[in-house]
């Protein structure tokens, strides 16, 4: 860690004041250009702390840059974690205010749900097949609360990498009933196909994202507990919308499921 308490708390009271207020800001690393991994995950706790202080629970966690088609869209080299509080949770064929979000994105993946607590370090894919209740298919809306949504690594994870709003619903598959790497993904806005892709775009197995996770945390002594939701990982690059925007996602096996944009 570089930076003091007061700072980290500074800085997320100005991303989540962002996210609360619809407006963009420049890249934290502009301001302090030293900041490291430590720092940038200690302001995303601080903005879920003050959160769950307003009464906000937590809804799931995700991994986000793990495909090729993210990295290169985003100019970045590593996978990086977060979470969704309730707030974020938009129901199955749900509406998403456009006017509450800044310039949003949606990105076709694939959710976990536990059945088992996951630790690691040493977590590997055999282990998260093992500890899956299901997986289905999730839609998720980022929302960068940098300018052009322009970013760094230690940035996107101090900004909860982007995380905003997120759907789930369509068909829930056992893991032994699907190839999660051959799997199929279309994307759809407004009923015209945008995204294709198939399971292996997230680290050649998108369980490999959960056990990126669970390794994640396991170097800072906690774990993914039972009945967790975990979003993979955007299998394709992410699609602006905007209001009047319908969007559905049809993965193999597993049905659709969609959201609007209003
Ligand atoms: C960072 C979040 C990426 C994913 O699924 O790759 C992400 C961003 O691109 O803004 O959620
Ligand atoms: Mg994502």
């Amino acid at each position: 860690m570089t930076l003091d308490d007061l700072t980290i708390e500074t800085l997320a009271e100005r991303l989540e004041s962002c996210q609360l207020q619809v407006r963009d800001t420049h890249r934290i690393t502009d301001d302090f250009p030293g900041m490291d991994w430590e720092d940038a995950y200690a302001v995303q706790a601080a903005i879920l702390a003050r959160k769950l202080a307003r009464g906000r629970r937590l809804a799931g966690l995700k991994a986000g840059l793990t495909s090729m088609a993210k990295m290169k869209q985003m100019g970045v080299t590593s996978p990086v974690f977060g979470w969704m509080t309730d707030d974020y949770t938009v129901p199955h064929g749900g509406e998403v205010r456009t006017a509450e979000l800044i310039h949003p994105r949606v990105e076709p993946e694939i959710a976990f749900v536990l059945k088992k607590p996951l630790r690691g370090p040493g977590c590997h894919i055999a282990a998260v097949l093992e500890a899956t209740d299901f997986v289905l298919p999730g839609i998720e809306v980022i929302d960068s609360r940098y300018k052009d949504f322009k970013f760094d690594l230690k940035s996107v994870v101090a900004d909860n990498t982007s995380a905003a709003r997120f759907v789930v619903g369509g068909q829930p598959a056992r893991v032994d009933a699907v190839d999660l790497r051959t799997v199929g993904v279309v994307l759809e806005k407004n009923g015209e196909p945008v995204a294709f892709g198939a399971g292996a775009a997230v680290l050649g197995h998108p369980a490999t994202a959960i056990a990126e996770l669970a390794n994640h945390l396991g170097r800072r002594g906690q774990e993914i507990p039972a009945g967790t939701l975990i979003l993979s990982g955007g299998i394709t690059e992410a699609v602006p919308v905007r209001a009047g925007d319908h969007v559905c996602l049809h993965v193999q096996g597993m049905g659709s499921t969609s959201l609007r944009f209003v």
